[in-house]
């Protein structure tokens, strides 16, 4: 019998194996994909968080945990794909300028892709001229940043601020999230909206188109 917090255990350990067994378990056993996602290997991210801010765990490690996260979600994926209802909207996805986190982004793109969005994920550290290039190439209905630390944050306002200059911000709407987002701060910078997770950033998606 695994547990979610073996799942958890697994992701601050860096154990491939162990949470690939946990997490094939919880599947077995009926529980619920995104339980398993946000209750056992986001969960184990926080702790590597806490461990990380604390000195007591290094990049090695962390980049470790995130491997293994990855590998859970991995496996969960499959339960979550509901894309037989294809084309819901394009969405083009980025980690905002200076920000080198994409697990949550890649979290986000899962869940939009498996509800039918088509989602061009142009990376991590992007600046605000890359996302206006996608807007132009590719054009999507919504515009979606992801941000991880305090400092890049603002890179969200600077990429808002450009394509407003550049004649494209009436083409797209815009979503942002990542830990430090709030509501109030994507009102402050003229986004359309903010989703604190990434079954909500769907939610949200779904909404706008
Ligand atoms: Co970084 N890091 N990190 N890090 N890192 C944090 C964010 C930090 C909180 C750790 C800590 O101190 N406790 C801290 C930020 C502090 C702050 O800004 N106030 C921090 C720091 C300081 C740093 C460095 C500066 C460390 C250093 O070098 N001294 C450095 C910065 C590098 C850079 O970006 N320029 C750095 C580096 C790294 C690694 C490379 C080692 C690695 C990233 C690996 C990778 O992403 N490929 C890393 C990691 C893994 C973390 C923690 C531990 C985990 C982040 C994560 O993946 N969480 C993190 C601590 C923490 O968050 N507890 C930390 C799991 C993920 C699923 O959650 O990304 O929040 P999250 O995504 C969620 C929601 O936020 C939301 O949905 C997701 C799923 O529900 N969401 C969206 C995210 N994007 C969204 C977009 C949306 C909607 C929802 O719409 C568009």
């Amino acid at each position: 019998m695994s547990t979610l917090a073996d799942v958890a255990q697994s992701v601050v350990k860096g154990q491939m194996d162990k949470v690939k067994e946990h997490v094939q378990n919880l599947i077995d056993a009926g529980n619920a994909p995104l339980d398993i996602i946000n209750n056992g290997l986001i969960e184990g991210m926080n702790v590597v968080g806490v461990h990380f801010k604390a000195g007591d765990m290094f990049v090695p490690e962390v980049l470790k945990s995130a491997k293994v996260m990855a590998a859970g979600v991995e496996l969960v994926k499959p339960l979550i794909d509901d894309s037989e209802e294809q084309s819901k909207g394009v969405i083009v996805l980025g980690t905002v300028k200076g920000d080198l986190h994409d697990i949550g982004k890649n979290l986000v793109n899962m869940m939009m892709t498996s509800s039918g969005f088509k989602v061009i994920d142009i990376g991590i550290d992007m600046p605000p001229e890359k996302f206006a290039d996608a807007i132009r190439e590719h054009k999507p209905q919504i515009l979606a940043m992801s941000a991880l630390l305090t400092s890049t944050v603002y890179a969200m306002d600077d990429t808002i601020k450009y394509i407003t200059t550049e004649g494209l911000r009436d083409r797209v709407k815009v979503i942002i999230g990542g830990a430090p987002i709030t509501q109030e701060f994507a009102e402050s910078i003229g986004a359309d909206g903010f989703a604190p997770d990434a079954a909500s950033a769907v939610d949200l998606c779904k909404e706008l188109v």
